[in-house]
């Protein structure tokens, strides 16, 4: 199984949208692995958004993110990147596909209410920038055999 790093961003925390798009990712089958609440520093939004410092809108971005607290998730599932990349939808919430997180919260391309790891690779990166080791939790949930067939767990 797959993990992902996923931040809830200010807007979500703000907007209290937390709740309703946790439960997305919970009914999708994802199992919450590790969850925490911080507060970001320009720090680690210079590593976060490395691949953006050059852009004209980093600073205004940054200050975004460190408005207030953002949420912490690691989730995990068969394919869990590009499962939740496809749940969380396009970068800017006008064009992401209706049915999508942004698509159906957002009308921003700055404030789409979540990060989530782009690719595997990124996600390793990303989970230990976020979570030391012992905060990423390994169980089992109950309703594991009625979310995947045998050969895909
Ligand atoms: P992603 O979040 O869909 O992976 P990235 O290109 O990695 O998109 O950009 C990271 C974040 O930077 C976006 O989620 C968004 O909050 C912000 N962002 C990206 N492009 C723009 C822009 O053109 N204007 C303002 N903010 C942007
Ligand atoms: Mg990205």
């Amino acid at each position: 199984m797959q993990k992902t790093l996923i931040l809830l961003k200010p807007d979500c925390v703000q907007r209290s949208l937390v709740g309703e798009i946790m439960n997305r990712f919970e009914r999708k089958g994802l199992k919450i692995v590790a969850m925490k609440m911080i507060h970001l520093d320009d720090e680690v939004l210079k590593d976060h958004y490395a691949h953006l410092a050059d852009k004209p809108f980093f600073p205004g971005l940054a200050n975004f993110m460190k408005a207030s607290p953002v949420i912490a998730l690691a989730l995990e599932g068969h394919s869990a990147v590009e499962v939740v990349r496809t749940l969380v939808g396009a970068t800017s919430g006008r064009k992401a596909d209706v049915g999508s997180i942004r698509g159906d919260y957002s009308i921003s391309v700055s404030a789409n209410l979540i990060h989530a790891s782009d690719t595997p690779e990124n996600a390793e990166i990303e989970l230990k920038r976020f979570f030391k080791e012992g905060e990423i939790f390994n169980y089992q949930r109950v309703d594991v055999d009625f979310i995947y067939a045998d050969d895909e767990k």
